[in-house]
């Protein structure tokens, strides 16, 4: 199955506005034209973030969109998810294969050329590049790596077949940016962006993301 990873959504229920549910705020997003989602649970419990991962599982099959566990080879099995998105500190990429169905999707998270280096050779699906931009969403401990560092990790993929998005402080206003600004000498683009707060946070999630989602497609149909 072909993965459309362009307009990847990664939840963070802390940043809800007041007054909007988990469950309106990701059917919005998938309404406003997401392409794929990552539930992202740090502070859950197993029983909470079993149950989220359950009922955004019945939610993307209504709108035909893969579903990602972050972290959670377990979770990802319990509520046969389409994949999982692991960090550097999560289970190894070999041992995660082993466990998930023989398509399962597979992603990392990379920081450095050293992470995408692994992530190639253990021939992940995706490979998560960030932080590009500052961010509040999540505490990084690595400084950003900017839109050029992005285009060398692209660069760093050709030949491959393994996808990339790039995630942490895109919005709409560096959205484009983020897209041109990272393509690499060789020409290599992003599959996808992926986006936290800007679709998250919106008091209008369906805009939000259908913004976005109109951008790449309006950029990808000039290539
Ligand atoms: N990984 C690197 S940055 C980040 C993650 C999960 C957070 C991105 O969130 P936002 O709100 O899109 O900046
Ligand atoms: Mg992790």
């Amino acid at each position: 199955m072909t993965i459309d990873y362009s307009l990847y959504l990664v939840t963070g229920r802390d940043l809800l506005p007041e007054g909007m549910t988990y469950l309106d705020s990701l059917e919005e997003s998938l309404r406003g034209g997401v392409t794929i989602v990552q539930i992202r649970e740090k502070k859950a419990d197993t029983l909470e973030f079993f149950e989220i991962a359950r009922q955004s599982k019945t939610l993307c099959d209504k709108y035909k969109v893969p579903l990602v566990i972050n972290d959670r080879v377990d979770i990802a099995l319990a509520v046969q998810a389409d994949g999982v998105h692991l960090g550097q500190t999560d289970m190894p990429v070999h041992v995660a294969r082993t466990l998930l169905p023989p398509n399962a999707i597979i992603g990392v998270s990379c920081n450095n050329l050293d992470h995408l280096k692994k992530a190639v050779e253990d021939r992940v699906d995706y490979i998560g590049i960030g932080a590009v931009w500052i961010t509040n969403t999540k505490e990084l401990t690595n400084p950003v790596i900017g839109v050029r560092g992005v285009g060398s990790f692209l660069s760093a993929l050709d030949g491959t077949d393994v996808k990339a998005v790039a995630i942490g402080g895109i919005k709409s206003d560096n959205f484009l940016r983020t897209l041109h600004g990272s393509v690499s000498p060789s020409g290599h683009r992003l599959d996808g962006v992926a986006v936290v707060s800007e679709i998250v946070a919106s008091r209008d999630p369906y805009r939000s993301a259908r913004t976005l989602r109109e951008a790449y497609t309006s950029w990808s149909a000039q290539l």
